[in-house]
């Protein structure tokens, strides 16, 4: 039985997936082989297209063969075209479901000339979204915490929101873009959301029932206090015998729920939330207790590695909040369950708009790991600005590989909710979309995934020109006119949106620029700063230990200097503060520009919600501009070599 495409709520954006998208597929004949639950997805997707488009579900001369060889859990697949006709074969239902998409993807492009097969697989296994997304109104946090999007697609105010309908429509969005896991609860566990694991199990079940079609399997986020909130226990002690007794009666009424259930993502001893240091255990105690207890179902641990002090006195120059993760989790290599995985964040600090690349990755060879992104635009403009996050996540993800490193996972904080236009910035569907296709092929290159996006998006005849010139740049623009040289957190706190340069300078939280009249930035080199510059592996320890080698743009991170010094690029540290604020704010004009010209060539909503959301992103870029070269202006006083306008 074909199962029938979900339909869309009224206004709720295609996204990627406009009915346009398969015209191609679904003016053709086309021959399903196989059979299975992900077989029958791909089934009722191609009798849609055929009904729309004209063509038609035939045994005789079909131009494309969709064939499933067997009913395995293979994701692969291989394409193939030879004589006018179309091949895509895998061993099961989800290798099948991943080249259909491809197939979409390719559009005409699939149905002519000669190809040779050729086989794809995905690079890593899991790809997941971390929804923060809380059951119940968090007082502070709202709906979904750092959401920027609306509301939750999965609760509302403290109950299952039940538009299972929307969620599969999500699932098949996803699916589309290469993303197979989904962890439905913000990793901060509160009182409400805890009860996702025991009594409220169900909601979960019905969730993980709308996205099974579509290849995604479940997760969800558990408080390591569980056996105390949850069970009545008086211990979450990881070596406790009652301890893993409970955890293990809890995981296996999961499995009864939700059979193909992923996993727990567990964020421990980590901004307030439980851990096993409370109990005098290591972290590794902790992620494989819980390991033990999925494992006999086939199920993981997610463990997150972002542990630090958030108390830490800003007085106090010895601790350094980007040592944290390697300093808490390298001592353990070597001593995770093989279902644990380590899920770190890509940079050591908290996705700034740049950062070095976290030195836990490939610090830790005998430990699964999982690199964590956030589409969420938390530190990037929260989803008002456009900020296509692909450049930056391609660099991180190749530099593991050339480092001599690896990881085994990708996981991405999702940037939806419940806005029709799912991303709330319509352009922000770029981010989710380019985290899929880079999950599949780390490597790819991120200019050929915007196009991909931006041809399904906006149709082949689209603006496609305009549309990659406004996002392809828009990441280095956005660094440019907020936090220079690799200076995180110049914005204001709690809320994370505009700048206020010392908003985190005397705060607990680990965040300081130490500018003075004299120079700026943080002194993390082995030997007169932190260290932290030595927890790299060669040959990048060397390259970030000296001003000299440093790239320019993590200068700052690695290191505290004159604003006189010298860049590579031949200005000084304080002349390149005002050339790329103003430069910023240039570029957000020009692209604003650019949109306002395609009024009339995209969707009329579309091209309004974009357009309203670029006002605000240039009164905010201005607002950057202004207060960071004028707060650097005042500390060192050296004027602009081109005396424009400075406070
Ligand atoms: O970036 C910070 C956010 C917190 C978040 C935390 C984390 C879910 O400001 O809101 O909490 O990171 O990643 O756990």
């Amino acid at each position: 039985m074909p199962l029938p495409v979900p339909v869309l709520p009224d206004g709720v954006d295609p996204a990627w997936l406009p009915e346009e998208a398969f015209r191609p597929v679904g003016g053709r004949r086309v021959l399903i082989r196989g059979s299975g639950p992900l077989v029958e997805t791909v089934h009722g997707e191609v009798a849609e297209a055929c009904a729309r488009f004209g063509g038609a579900l035939a045994e005789d001369d079909p131009e494309l063969v969709l064939e499933a060889t067997g009913d395995d859990g293979s994701e692969a697949f291989t394409l193939g075209r030879r004589d006018g006709r179309t091949t895509v074969t895998a061993s099961g239902g989800r290798g099948l479901l991943y080249g259909f998409f491809h197939v979409v993807r390719l559009g005409e492009a699939a149905f002519q000339g000669e190809r040779r097969a050729e086989e794809h697989r995905p690079a890593s296994a899991l790809r997941m979204l971390d929804h923060w997304d809380n059951v119940a109104v968090h007082p502070v946090m709202g709906q979904v915490e750092r959401g920027y999007a609306g509301g939750s697609l999965f609760w509302a105010d403290g109950r299952a929101r039940g538009e299972l309908e929307r969620v599969r429509a999500y699932g098949r969005l996803l699916a589309a873009c290469g993303i197979n896991a989904v962890a439905v609860n913000n990793v901060n566990v509160h009182e409400t959301e805890a009860r996702l694991l025991t009594d409220r199990i169900g909601e979960v079940a019905d969730i993980a029932a709308a996205l099974r079609p579509y290849g995604i399997r479940t997760q969800l986020s558990v408080t390591f206090a569980a056996p105390i909130v949850l069970g009545g226990l008086e211990t979450a002690d990881p070596l406790d015998d009652s301890v893993r007794r409970w955890w293990a009666g809890a995981t296996a009424r999961v499995y009864e729920a939700i059979p193909d259930f992923g996993g727990y993502v567990v964020k421990a001893d980590s901004e307030g939330q439980p851990g096993p240091f409370a109990y005098g255990r290591t972290h590794a105690d902790g992620a494989n207790m819980l390991a033990g207890a999925l494992a006999p179902h086939g199920g993981t641990v997610h463990w997150r590695a972002f542990v630090y002090d958030h108390r830490q006195d800003w007085r106090d120059r010895t601790t350094d909040r980007a040592r944290a993760a390697y300093d808490h989790f390298v001592p353990l290599d070597g001593r995770f369950a093989p279902n644990a995985v380590l899920q770190v964040k890509h940079g050591p600090m908290d996705f700034q708009v740049r950062e070095p690349v976290s030195p836990l990755i490939g610090a830790m060879p005998h430990t699964a790991l999982a690199v964590e992104l956030q589409a969420t635009q938390e530190y990037t403009g929260q989803q008002r600005h456009v900020c296509w996050l692909g450049p930056m996540w391609s660099e991180v993800l190749r530099f593991g590989p050339a480092a001599g490193r690896g990881f085994e996972e990708l996981v991405a904080v999702s940037n939806v909710g419940d806005d029709p236009f799912w991303t709330g910035h319509p352009l922000a569907q770029a981010n989710l979309y380019t985290f899929g296709r880079l999950a599949w092929r780390p490597d790819a290159d991120p200019g050929a995934i915007l196009d991909e996006w931006i041809g399904l998006t906006f149709g082949a005849d689209g603006p496609a020109k305009e549309l990659h010139a406004v996002l392809d740049g828009s990441w280095r623009t956005y660094e440019k006119y907020t936090a220079p040289l690799g200076v995180g957190f110049m914005v204001q706190p709690g809320h994370h949106y505009g700048p206020s340069v010392d908003g985190y300078e005397y705060s607990p939280w680990g965040t300081y620029h130490f500018a003075d009249r004299d120079g700026v930035g943080v002194d993390r080199s082995s030997a007169t700063g932190t260290g932290y510059a030595g927890q790299y592996a060669t040959p990048w320890a060397e390259t970030y230990e000296s001003p000299g080698t440093c790239p320019d743009e993590l200068l700052l991170f690695f290191h505290h200097v004159p604003y006189g010094h010298v860049l590579k690029s031949g200005r000084t540290v304080i002349q390149h503060i005002y050339d790329t604020h103003f430069e910023g704010v240039a570029e957000v004009e020009a692209a604003m520009a650019v949109w306002a010209s395609l009024k009339g060539r995209v969707e009329p909503a579309r091209h309004a919600r974009v357009a309203e959301r670029y006002e605000e992103q240039l009164r905010c870029a201005r607002e950057w501009r202004d207060q960071v070269n004028s707060y650097f202006f005042r500390k060192s006083g050296v004027p602009d070599e081109r005396g424009r306008t400075v406070y």
